[in-house]
């Protein structure tokens, strides 16, 4: 939560920016404190604007629901007992009505990291995480990637890519994950329009690009964009099925940081 200041330091003809700056801009974790005193057990999840997802969740005529979970046998996240978090699901498979968050989001760089728990159903769940400039949608996309369940317990990450934000159509998969575990995403970008390196701890991101970790494992190292929005804040993250898609995500600790 500590704002410091930006460091320009000349490398050569590079830019660099050193990642002493970050601010925490949304925090997500389902804790009642949150929720505006909504989230518990087995309770929808609120949407609106004085919510933290704007819209799209439960939407029964789209297939989506969301609520809050508490899994005291498994502790599927590892935090206890009483530990809540979300659970998404899309039933309908033609659904690509995205789950977002806007307000408050606009960043020219920055961290997205959340905790994900792929359960497994279905045999074609392909969930999109999107940051997008502007609203959400798949032009509108510059960073992304793709949650790949085929339902024989083990998950695949890839790029999206592309105006469509598809998956690759032959599958240079970055990495897998177990599913029916728990798994760490963290996601570094940098949209910035000149030549401006992003350093930050763990690494560097060339402008342009995304650095993808995966349970502690760099999969994916100065990635490029799904669309050339270089140059302009990135003001909407959100998920969604592709068409086709359907299935059940739970996410945790969901944190986007400016840097
Ligand atoms: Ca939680
Ligand atoms: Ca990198």
């Amino acid at each position: 939560m500590i704002k410091s200041f930006v460091l320009p330091i000349l490398v050569g003809t590079l830019v660099s920016i050193q990642s002493g700056y970050s601010q925490d801009v949304y925090q997500e974790n389902f804790s009642p404190a949150e929720g505006h005193g909504q989230y518990a057990p087995d309770a929808v999840i609120p949407e609106g604007k004085s919510t933290k997802w704007a819209q799209a969740i439960n939407n029964p005529n789209n297939g989506i629901t969301a609520f809050v979970r508490q899994d005291d046998t498994n502790q599927i996240f590892g935090q206890g007992p009483d530990n809540l978090y979300g659970a998404f699901s899309d039933t309908i498979a033609d659904a690509t009505v995205p789950v977002e968050r806007t307000s408050g989001v606009r960043m020219m760089a920055g961290k997205l990291s959340l905790d994900f728990y792929d359960p497994g159903q279905g045999s074609s769940s392909n969930w999109v995480f999107r940051l997008c400039v502007g609203g959400a949608s798949n032009s509108r996309t510059v960073f992304g990637f793709i949650l790949l369940n085929k339902g024989d317990g083990t998950g695949f990450l890839c790029p999206a890519e592309g105006p469509h934000v598809n998956p690759p159509r032959d599958l240079p998969m970055l990495g897998s994950y177990p599913t029916n575990a728990r798994n760490a995403l963290v996601l570094v970008f940098n949209n910035r329009s000149d030549s401006t390196v992003l350093n930050y701890d763990g690494g560097t991101v060339a402008a342009g690009r995304m650095d993808i970790w995966l349970n502690g494992q760099l999969i994916a190292d100065d990635a490029g964009a799904a669309n050339s929005l270089q140059g302009s804040p990135i003001t909407n993250l959100n998920f969604t099925l592709k068409s086709g898609g359907h299935g059940t995500i739970y996410l945790d600790n969901i944190t986007l940081t400016e840097l």
